[in-house]
């Protein structure tokens, strides 16, 4: 193996070239864009690997506290780029790539995203799994290892068309498959008391197989470990007889069936599935977690009370809320523990996170589904409702109702620690959903507001604009981002704010010529770059964006010469393959875009873009080109959001409701860079009250009446009239996300919007302020937050 630190060029090109040929057995003449990308990959790897090792040792060695992350999602993207950049060897390889005559960006975009997760809370996962490095916390991921990510989205006539996603189709760099991590766990079947211990028999069984994947943090200084599940089948289940008998599909059925689980994400945003299959997920990762978990603590130590003091585990969301219940079997079951003390050890390690109040998104299993797949857990939910009754007698709350089992409730009993991730989702956490549970626990809720890694979200993905910070700070903001508050007297600078929006304006033109190339549409730089990149949803109100482009086109037509502001409105993000509703918005926004882009009245002002296939990459190349940041949920629906947190980092200014971390954000930059318009959560529970409130609303603005005529009377669709009937009768109507209630005043602030765009000096002001004000919502500080009130643990670098 070579042992040199290829942080120079030449030492790289001998690492590529060295696995170019031992690893991927090409020789240069022959190599393909992929086996460029491989060999640099393992070139990359071998100093990983060095610095994990070293990170394990240590962990051991100490008998530290492990912080444990069970997430059933881990939106990771490309692993390559933020290998190099936090060992800091970007430009040795682009030094080598382009001495062996590669294009290295062409290289690095080789790359598939790793797209195991759905949105924000996967990409958290992700943010926190690098920071934990960074802070040099003992830590392991655990997730599932799906052989399908989130879908691949085309549009067919504007309309979104999913196909399956083939990350693992290809040479995957950097996982190692561990054999000697496997862990054979079991469903169904039945409970027998022997010898008055429970024992549960399933009867079906599949072996979960770890893979592991390092996590490198900033500088190289530490590494932890995602491991990954993969479901294999338990026993040899070829089955010979049935091959002999001539039924070749048949003797693999058995095999087929067990890797089912790992087979595929389930494509849901914030929105409960509720099947069998899921629940399986749910059990098999938590399950084979908890016993690699237990196998590593008892390695260590030989007093099982010891074990709040060294492990921690965190839920992520109610996916693995079966956690609790399993491991209080393990403890009681299998160990032999009494049942109250193996319920307050495991409390003394859970931590529970909530993500969303969306009541479609709070986890109930039948009753019928869970006794199927989970007798004894069943049981024991039962007996820790039970306590939980017993030591309050006077609760209004129960875990299990008559057929059905809550996850949340299950997840805030069993945890020490119970967090939202905004100061104001977390308030709200407080008085509705767990409200009579904070009663009884007061001291359980606490928040930890979401963050963003900035080595990702800002050196990887705008090198410009980090170096310009860099060259005027040091470096130190890399790893303790509120540095970047020391910007604030350069910004008065002119020579500096002129480098600032220089960096804007070639990120912005990179964009374009990037749209243009691979996409046709071709966009002017110098036009407002207005993006709303996040998962579709009522909630997160796409349909109130395209109904104010609506608007404005039939303004700018009415009266073209007005002097209107130039404003590219970029939309990107996918819907679940059965959300239809949000399917819909995805055509309406292309057919919109259609009529409106080829209107020679108004392009020279106004154009609409949905650019197909959002994931992680496309958000690296959207958000450092933005001017505004589109955050216009409905106000109490969206917990934090964590793309309003890149966008302003990356100096865009936003366009938001008090929702989520804008609240936190708005009150960072200061109210005055931040476009604040709606109701506030308090007044969007008030307004739904009243009857006919869209009505209302419309017959006030006339703007907003004929947009919703042009929705609804097929100018978007003329080949088919009534095509958004359906949509424009929903806002004029029930309007459950108040789309036609905030209309007026979302116009207002677009307004405000354009003026201040007219006055780019003063615009990239605020934007700088933005970049300089943002240092508070870095993943790390949020990882301290969590170290600190949650899992009390401790860094080792
Ligand atoms: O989690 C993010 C937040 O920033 C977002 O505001 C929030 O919407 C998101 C079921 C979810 N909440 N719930 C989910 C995802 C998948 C699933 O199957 C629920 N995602 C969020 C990070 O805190």
């Amino acid at each position: 193996m070579l042992k040199s630190t290829p942080a120079d060029a030449r030492a790289m090109r001998e690492a590529i070239l060295h696995h170019l040929t031992y690893s991927m057995g090409k020789d240069a003449a022959h190599a393909t864009r992929q086996d460029w990308r491989m060999a640099l990959s393992h070139a990359v790897r071998d100093q990983i690997t060095d610095r994990w090792f070293a990170s394990t040792r240590k962990s051991y060695e100490a008998k530290a506290k492990r912080v444990y992350y069970l997430s059933m999602e881990f939106l990771i993207g490309r692993l390559l780029e933020d290998g190099l950049v936090n060992l800091r060897m970007l430009d040795a390889a682009n030094e080598a790539l382009t001495a062996l005559e590669q294009d290295p960006a062409a290289v690095i975009a080789d790359e598939p995203d790793a797209a195991l997760g759905n949105g924000g809370l996967g990409r958290l996962a992700a943010c926190f799994l690098e920071s934990l490095s960074t802070l040099g916390v003992p830590a392991l991921g655990y997730g599932i290892r799906y052989e399908h990510g989130l879908f691949e989205q085309k549009f067919e006539y504007g309309r979104q068309v999913e196909t399956p996603e083939t990350w693992l189709q290809q040479p995957h760099a950097w996982e190692f498959e561990r054999a000697e991590a496997k862990y054979r766990l079991g469903f169904g079947g039945s409970v027998a008391v022997r010898d008055g211990r429970s024992v549960w028999t399933p009867d079906e069984a599949v072996v979960a197989a770890a893979y592991d994947t390092p996590v490198v943090g900033w500088q190289g200084r530490w590494a932890n470990t995602l491991r990954l599940w993969s479901a294999k089948p338990a026993n040899e289940s070829f089955d010979l007889d049935s091959f002999n008998a001539g039924d070749y599909i048949g003797a693999t059925a058995p095999e087929a069936q067990a890797r089912t689980i790992s087979r595929v994400l389930y494509p849901d945003d914030t929105t409960e599935a509720g099947k069998v299959l899921r629940l399986k997920q749910e059990y098999f990762f938590t399950a084979a977690s908890l016993h690699d978990i237990m196998r590593r603590f008892d390695s260590e130590h030989d007093d099982i009370a010891l074990l709040p003091k060294k492990v921690a585990v965190q839920l992520n969301d109610t996916h693995p809320a079966i956690a609790g219940p399993e491991l209080v079997r393990i403890l009681h079951d299998e160990k032999g523990l009494p049942f109250d003390q193996a319920i307050d050890l495991a409390r003394g390690v859970l931590g529970y996170t909530n993500h969303t109040l969306l009541p479609e998104a709070l986890e109930r299993w039948s009753e019928d589904i869970f006794h199927r797949l989970l007798p004894r857990h069943l049981q024991i939910i039962d007996r820790i409702d039970d306590a939980h009754a017993k030591a309050h007698p006077d609760r209004k709350v129960t875990i299990r109702e008559p057929g059905t089992v809550k996850m949340g409730e299950l997840s805030f009993v069993m945890a020490h620690r119970v967090n939202g991730v905004s100061a104001l989702h977390t308030g709200l956490m407080k008085t509705t959903v767990f409200k009579e549970l904070d009663r009884l626990h007061p001291d359980r809720i606490v928040n930890q507001t979401n963050g963003v890694t900035p080595r990702r979200w800002m050196l990887s993905c705008n090198p410009s604009l980090a170096e310009l910070i860099t060259a005027t700070i040091g470096d130190g903001w890399l790893s303790d981002l509120e540095r970047l508050t020391e910007l604030e007297p350069n910004i008065s600078d002119p020579e500096w704010l002129r480098s600032f929006t220089a960096i804007k304006r070639a990120n912005k033109a990179e964009l374009a010529a990037w749209m243009a190339a691979e996409h046709g549409v071709q966009v002017d730089p110098a036009a407002m770059f207005d993006v709303q990149i996040k998962r579709l949803h009522e909630y997160k109100r796409q349909h109130l964006n395209i109904l104010e482009a609506i608007a404005l086109w039939q303004e700018i037509r009415d009266n073209p010469d007005a002097g209107w502001t130039p404003r590219i409105k970029i939309f990107a993000g996918k819907a679940a393959p059965g959300y239809f509703f949000a399917k819909d918005i995805i055509r309406l926004i292309n057919d919109a875009s259609r009529v409106i882009n080829d209107d020679p009245v108004t392009n020279k002002y106004l154009k609409v873009i949905f650019l197909p296939n959002y994931n992680v990459s496309l958000a690296e190349r959207l958000i450092p080109a933005a001017d505004l940041s589109e955050q216009i949920s409905t106000a109490g629906k969206e917990a934090s959001g964590t793309g309003n947190m890149k966008f302003a980092l990356n100096g865009a200014l936003t366009i938001g409701t008090l929702d989520g971390a804008n609240v936190e954000i708005r009150e960072h930059v200061g109210p005055e860079n931040f476009f604040l318009f709606g109701m506030t959560a308090e007044e969007v529970e008030a307004r739904r009250r009243i009857d006919g409130h869209a009505a209302q609303a419309i017959a006030t603005d006339p703007r907003l009446a004929r947009a919703i005529d042009a929705v609804r009377n097929g100018t978007f669709s003329p080949t088919e009239p009534g095509r958004y009937a359906h949509i424009a009768n929903n806002i004029a109507g029930a309007d459950y996300f108040l789309v036609s209630s905030d209309f007026t005043d979302y116009w207002r602030a677009q307004r405000a919007v354009d003026a201040a765009f007219r006055d780019q000096d003063q615009w990239m002001r605020m934007a700088a302020l933005n970049t300089a004000r943002s240092g508070w919502f870095s993943s790390d500080r949020t990882i301290r937050g969590y170290l600190r009130d949650v899992w009390e643990a401790e860094t080792l670098v």
